[in-house]
């Protein structure tokens, strides 16, 4: 498949996706999101990928929507269009993990879009905010409800009130991103971390991914209930015998459903 606005890559059982429109900070238009959407779909039906890398460049992971094709937007336009609503949603139903390797801005829907991924790897040059509030408008694609969630009422507030950015220090301190590295090692680590858990039993990734993701869904009853069956089911798997024997034989597993 060819793609425009992405650039896209293999790295064993990684799969890479590099957003590329630099001459807007990757702004995020109709086209990047398609095409996002379809590499990520591509990369969780290939058995020969494990787990998912989203990145920007050096200057940006990506600004936010493209302001520019949202300027005339009328509520119409908004309401009905693909942009606006379903093709921001594929990343939520990627069953893989997916990390984001963040450097630079990460700026109203580019921090939604980092949010969306699993884990949050950043540069000490990372710059997180939702300024939606400069235009006039506010968070559109889960602003208002990731970032309480991943951080505070309070900072979630404070950054889509007043539209101010948050470095990478506050940015770990707050709980947003779960490791900060130099800017040179960023994508480097990322693709490490992708690569530690491609190399595992690929259910129990996918299954740890799912009953986490319940613990913002429902009750706590609800999801301990949900990571119990996900537990047990594990056991009907060829790796959860492999794993522990090779504990009990002090010997690396060789995993075959990865
Ligand atoms: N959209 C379009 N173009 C952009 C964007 C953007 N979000 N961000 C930057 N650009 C363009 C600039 O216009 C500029 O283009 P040109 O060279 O033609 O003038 C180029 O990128 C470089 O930008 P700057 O010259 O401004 O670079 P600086 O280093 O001076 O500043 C900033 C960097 C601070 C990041 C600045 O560019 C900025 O403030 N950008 C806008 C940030 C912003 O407001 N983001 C929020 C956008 S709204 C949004 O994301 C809502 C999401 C809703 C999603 C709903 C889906 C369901």
């Amino acid at each position: 498949m060819t793609y425009e606005t992405i650039l896209v890559e293999t790295l064993g059982k990684v799969g890479l996706v590099r957003l590329n429109r630099p001459q807007v900070l990757n702004a995020l238009n109709d086209q990047l999101m398609t095409e996002l959407g379809q590499a990520l779909m591509d990369f969780d039906s290939d058995d020969n990928i494990g787990a998912m890398v989203i990145t920007g460049n050096d200057k940006a992971f990506a600004a936010g929507a493209d302001i520019g094709a949202m300027a005339t937007f009328t509520y119409m336009d908004v309401y009905k269009s693909e942009y606006i609503t379903r093709n921001w949603e594929t990343i939520r139903n990627i069953r893989k993990p997916v990390i984001a390797a963040v450097r630079g801005f990460a700026l109203g829907g580019g921090c939604e879009l980092a949010m969306m991924t699993d884990f949050i790897i950043c540069a000490d040059t990372a710059k997180f905010g939702q300024p939606e509030i400069k235009l006039g408008i506010i968070p559109g694609a889960g602003g208002t409800q990731r970032l309480p969630r991943a951080i505070s009422k309070a900072k979630a507030m404070d950054l889509c009130l007043t539209g101010r950015l948050m470095d990478a220090a506050e940015a770990e301190r707050a709980g947003l991103v779960s490791r900060v590295v130099p800017a040179d090692k960023c994508l480097d680590e990322a693709i490490e971390a992708a690569t530690v858990i491609a190399a595992y039993s690929n259910p129990s990734v996918m299954m740890a991914k799912e009953s986490i993701n319940r613990a913002f869904e429902g009750s706590l009853s609800e999801g301990m209930l949900f990571e119990r069956r996900m537990f047990h089911s594990l056991f009907a798997t060829e790796d959860q015998k492999e794993g522990m024997a090779a504990f009990v034989e002090k010997r690396k597993p060789d995993f075959k459903n990865k």
